[in-house]
């Protein structure tokens, strides 16, 4: 590992001149050649489990942008898979899964420990990416956050408000608890083998944070990140983990103590002035551009990306969007914020 990598400086608290920059779905739909190899792979899963085309993927944006880190190409919802639920995506419309509803779905499930039997092929996509990468280009490995997953395996589906979720919560706390439980010692699995096999960071997507409340989000979100970051750090002394606690408003203070994150990821609804002076002060931070810059570009574009360079421009800072790029975005755009970045 090299140890002048920007982006490991960024997240071991280094202030830089020029902060590192990659970006949420960076390989992705608003790219022809992602959907010239998706066409290959036949679908979305298939692309996933075929390390060679998921390494390929990977590597499109980084060969066309230049972006200080990569992120494997994989997907929140393969550890669910890999514990037995049925995944499978719906074109223009999402994912669908089997649902766990009670203790017999909880039950049914496959222990930690077989995982690895359905998730092998992400860890070869991981061992390729250490060789094929260029020297300076990070690699992240990733997961979903217990609840976020929890959400979609008690669901079957992305939910708009996460309603079943949060009334299996309400309603049969023993089931809702374990199935959370459960997940939380996959990913430590999960994120512990894709280590192993060669990511430098990983990084916690909790995109759902935003609708626990009060204790809700102290119990669901941070204490399964605590868990989770204090495990791989005692297995994995020095591995740097990304949090994103995302829409998490007020609660991204204090996260990175909380939870023992080195950096906190942070969505477009708080603005990067706020997120300064109360969360950069404890730590890396990595985001807050609007996505929609991407499809829209601009004066505008311009403008946010340099403001936000400059509201972080005093402590650690990755520079990210607040969420994925959308498939409608445009190519362009993206170079543009990149100049922006690096000075152009
Ligand atoms: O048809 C396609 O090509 C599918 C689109 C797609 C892609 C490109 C999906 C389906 N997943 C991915 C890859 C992916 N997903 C990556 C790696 C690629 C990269 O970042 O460059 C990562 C890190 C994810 C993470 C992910 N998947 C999250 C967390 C981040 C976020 O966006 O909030 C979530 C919630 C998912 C679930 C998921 N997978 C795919 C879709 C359409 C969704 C969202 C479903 C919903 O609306 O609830």
């Amino acid at each position: 590992m090299a140890a002048d990598k920007t982006i490991l400086k960024a997240l071991a608290g280094e202030t830089q001149p020029t902060p590192p920059i990659w970006m949420m779905r960076q390989a992705g739909r608003y790219l022809p050649e992602y959907k010239a190899t998706r066409a290959e792979a036949g679908d979305f899963l298939s692309l996933c489990y075929n390390s060679d085309l998921a390494t390929e993927v990977t590597l499109q944006p980084i060969r066309r942008y230049g972006f200080d880190a990569a992120i494997l190409f994989a997907d929140i919802l393969l550890l669910p898979q890999a514990l037995g639920a049925d995944l499978w995506f719906v074109t223009g419309e999402g994912p669908r899964l089997s649902t766990i509803t009670d203790q017999r779905g909880l039950d049914a499930l496959k222990p930690v420990e077989d995982i690895h039997e359905t998730l092998n092929p992400i860890y070869q996509t991981v061992r390729n990416l250490t060789t094929a990468l260029p020297r300076e280009t990070t690699l992240i490995g990733f997961a979903g956050a217990p609840w976020t997953v929890a959400t979609y395996m008690i669901a079957g589906r992305g939910t708009p408000d996460q309603g079943p979720a949060h009334a299996l919560k309400d309603e049969n706390k023993a089931v809702f608890e374990g199935l959370l439980n459960r997940i939380t010692e996959g990913t430590i699995e999960y994120l512990s083998a894709q280590i192993e096999a060669g990511a430098e960071v990983v990084k916690l997507f909790d995109s759902w944070a935003g609708s626990l409340r009060g204790a809700d989000f102290d119990k669901y979100a941070t204490a399964p990140a605590k868990r989770i970051i204090s495990e791989l750090k005692t297995r994995h002394p020095g591995i740097p983990v990304i949090a994103f606690p995302r829409e998490a408003g007020d609660k991204y203070i204090g996260f990175h103590a909380k939870t023992g994150a080195d950096c906190v990821a942070i969505d477009d609804s708080v603005s990067a002035e706020w997120a300064a002076e109360h969360v950069q002060k404890d730590g890396c931070v990595q985001g807050n551009l609007a996505s929609s810059h991407m499809v829209t570009g601009g004066d505008a574009l311009v403008r946010e990306t340099k403001r936000i360079v400059k509201a972080f421009g005093k402590g650690p800072h990755i520079f990210n969007l607040g969420h994925g790029i959308t498939p409608d975005a445009d190519p362009d755009n993206v170079q543009r914020m990149i100049d922006a970045v690096r000075g152009g």
